[in-house]
């Protein structure tokens, strides 16, 4: 006889691997300052998982006005995309951290 976990564990790795298939999650981190990687391809449904690993809170400041996100010292923030196109970001801290993310539809 067939135990019955089989078919909900099973019903959910299909799940998951459908959804993965779709979306893709992405790192930026922050670190001494600098955006890395400093360009990034990714497509709408995406997540970002914004990584500072400075002592200090950094953001991720769309030039379009797209998003705005802060990242406080220390911590990871996951955003999903939604919109396509290629956007310039930076922080609205240090204005010298720059970077671009281009937005697949
Ligand atoms: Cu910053």
């Amino acid at each position: 006889m067939t135990p019955r976990w089989i078919f909900p564990a099973a019903a959910a790795l299909m799940l998951a691997t459908s959804v993965s298939a779709h979306a893709a999650t992405i790192q930026i981190t922050m670190e001494n300052l600098v955006i890395s990687p400093a360009e990034v391809s990714a497509k709408v449904v995406d997540t970002i998982e914004w990584i500072n690993k400075d002592i200090f809170a950094h953001t991720a400041t769309a030039r379009n006005g797209d998003w705005d996100v802060t990242i406080p010292p220390k911590k990871t923030i996951t955003s999903v995309l939604k919109k396509a196109g290629t956007v310039e970001y930076y922080c609205r801290f240090h204005p010298n951290m720059k970077a671009t993310l281009t937005i697949a539809p």
